[in-house]
């Protein structure tokens, strides 16, 4: 099955109007998602505007039998109160739209949500993984916080009924001085996360842009120094990996979310994917102990 992915440039506005920033965003490609259910043949990763590349087999593809879907091309409105705090919670409204902007008031459920929405903050060092709740008319409202001063952006990611999934962009700005903008870009392999230990390998010693990788991280309990035994399913799956490729400015083409694999050894969640280009990647692995929700960062360097 092939399709393509035509990425088109992401408009973003920033209004603030009296008490309330709004935020459009609007593309029309499916996420990179990758799925281990099948491995989709379709030629190239096209964030270049249509150009496929090589024959190189990629797994990038829509969730299982998506991949004949039509996209939806909808539009994602974000409303944030004008003053966001670090570490005060806030409501988020998010209005989903069609290009006419009539809204739209069916959505379909996917990883068990009907939206999931990933926020990092432009130094990549905080991630933030909910899901808004559908309030009917399009609107999808969640209350969260902000870590720190400075810029966020808001990956929306939603499917219209009958429509293949579909990955907003959102940005807002959290005030106060903020620190360091930069990325600290730490090339560990091996982590701690509370009491989990985590170690990345990879099924090459390089990871080439393009190329199909194999991405394994083997969770130790940290008193026992065993394979964890207490692995639950998280989301439908044994684990989910978010991958973003460092950037001044995110797009939708940065986004990657890779669903574990099945039927790997105890205490391993493996996954399968490639990297649409060179550059340092962070990505953050979740995974299910006993309810516990466990995210491990790690950063890759593609080739
Ligand atoms: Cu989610």
């Amino acid at each position: 099955m092939k399709y393509i992915l035509t990425a088109l440039a992401i408009t973003s506005t920033l209004v603030a109007t009296g008490c309330i920033k709004e935020t459009a965003s609007s593309q029309t490609t499916t996420p990179n998602t990758t799925t281990t259910a099948e491995a989709n043949h379709h030629e190239g990763h096209n964030m270049d505007g249509g150009k496929t590349s090589g024959t190189e087999h990629n797994s990038h593809g829509n969730h299982s039998a998506d991949s004949t879907l039509k996209p939806a091309n909808a539009i994602a409105k974000l409303t944030v109160p004008t003053k966001i705090t670090p570490k005060i919670p806030v409501e988020l409204v998010i209005d989903i739209k069609d290009k006419e902007g009539k809204t739209i008031d069916n959505f379909d459920q996917f990883q068990e949500q009907l939206m999931h929405l990933i926020i990092v903050s432009d130094n990549l060092e905080s991630f933030n993984h909910i899901h808004p709740i559908y309030k009917g008319k399009g609107r999808f409202t969640v209350k969260t916080d902000f870590p720190q001063a400075g810029g966020y952006t808001l990956f929306s990611d939603y499917k219209v009924a009958g429509k293949a999934e579909q990955v907003s962009i959102l940005k807002t700005q959290v005030s106060g001085a903020s620190g360091n903008n930069t990325a600290k870009i730490d090339l560990a392999t091996t982590k701690t996360f509370g009491n989990t230990q985590a170690n990345l390998k990879l099924s090459q010693p390089t990871i080439k842009a393009g190329k199909n990788v194999h991405l394994i991280f083997n969770l130790l309990d940290t008193k026992s120094n065993q394979p964890l035994k207490d692995l639950q399913n998280y989301l439908g799956e044994k684990g989910h990996l978010v991958i973003l490729k460092q950037s001044s400015s995110f797009t939708e083409a940065d986004y990657i979310h890779a669903h574990a694999m099945k039927d790997t050894p105890e205490g391993e969640i493996h996954f399968m994917t490639s990297f649409p280009k060179p550059g340092k990647y962070k990505m953050w692995g979740q995974f299910n102990r006993n309810g516990k929700i466990i995210t491990a960062d790690f950063w890759v360097d593609v080739q």
